[in-house]
C-alpha cells in the first residue's frame, strides 16, 4: 500500500518517476520513504509561476500568509525527523486526517520533501563533520516542522548544503488554505495567481521568492533547495 495513492489526486503522471518505494517511518503514519525521484518539470501538467511582480525580496509586513482553512483537517504530523543517506533517494511526505468516515489512511497530501541520491553535498556548521562533504553512506538526521496555523515549514539543521545540480525538492499546497488572504471577510480567488513560495534564512530575515513550479489546478508550488531553512505559503 502506498500513502501517497490515498490522496485523491486526478492519477496524473506526478509518481511516474518513483521506480521504488522502501518504508521507513517511525511509527509515523504519514510519514513516508520512497526511492526514486519526481522529474523535475514539465512532466506533471505543472506551469511556471508566471510573470513575476519585481519584488522577489520582502519583508515579514509586506508579505499575505496563508492560514490554513477554519475548515481544513488537522495535519497527520506537524513535526517529524528522519534519517537521509549520501546515496539514497528520499521522499518524504505529510499528510492532513483522512475525512470522518474515510477507509484511507491519510487525508490529502500537504508537504512533500525529496532528495536525490546526490543531494546531500556538505555537513553544516555546528556538526562534528562541518564544512566535509558527504561520501555515499554518510548520514544526517533532518527535521521538519509545520506551523499550521500560517502554513509555514522550517526545515533543518540549518546550514546543510545540497549540490545545485541535485537539489533537495520541497512542495507545499495551499488548497486547504483560507482564500480571503487579505482577512478583510471575503474570499480572493483573483489573489491565487499571486500565492508564491518564500523562503527565509532565518526568522527576522526578509524572505525570497523561491517557487519554481506552480500547478494551480492541484493548488501545489515546488521549489529547489540549496539550503534549509523557514518556507512559507504567501503572497
Ligand atoms: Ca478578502
Ligand atoms: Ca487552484
Amino acid at each position: 500500500m502506498r500513502f501517497g495513492s490515498t490522496e485523491g489526486s486526478p492519477a496524473k503522471s506526478r509518481a511516474a518517476g518513483v521506480s521504488a518505494i522502501r518504508r521507513g517511518s517511525r511509527a509515523l503514519l504519514a510519514l513516508m520513504v520512497a526511492g526514486g525521484l519526481v522529474g523535475c518539470s514539465g512532466d506533471d501538467g505543472a506551469t511556471g509561476p508566471g510573470p513575476q511582480p519585481p519584488a522577489d525580496e520582502a519583508s515579514e509586513g509586506e508579505l499575505l500568509f496563508l492560514r490554513q482553512s477554519g475548515t481544513a483537517p488537522p495535519l497527520l504530523t506537524r513535526d517529524t525527523t528522519f534519517v537521509a543517506t549520501r546515496g539514497e533517494d528520499l521522499k518524504v511526505e505529510l499528510f492532513y486526517e483522512p475525512e470522518a468516515g474515510s477507509d484511507d489512511d491519510t487525508g490529502e497530501r500537504f508537504l512533500e520533501f525529496e532528495l536525490d541520491k546526490e543531494s546531500l553535498l556538505r555537513y553544516p556548521t555546528g556538526h562534528p563533520m562541518a564544512g566535509q562533504t558527504f561520501a555515499d553512506g554518510d548520514t544526517i538526521t533532518i527535521r521538519i516542522q509545520v506551523d499550521e496555523a500560517e502554513i509555514v515549514a522550517t526545515l533543518e539543521p540549518s546550514g546543510l548544503e545540497f549540490d545545485t545540480d541535485r537539489p533537495a525538492e520541497l512542495e507545499l499546497r495551499y488548497g486547504n488554505s483560507d482564500d480571503d488572504y487579505d482577512e478583510d471577510g471575503d474570499s480572493d480567488p483573483e489573489l491565487e495567481d499571486d500565492i508564491d513560495l518564500w523562503r527565509q534564512e532565518q526568522v527576522g530575515d526578509p524572505w525570497s521568492r523561491v517557487g519554481e513550479i506552480k500547478d494551480a489546478d492541484e493548488d501545489k508550488i515546488r521549489a529547489f533547495l540549496t539550503s534549509f531553512s523557514r518556507y512559507a505559503l504567501a503572497i
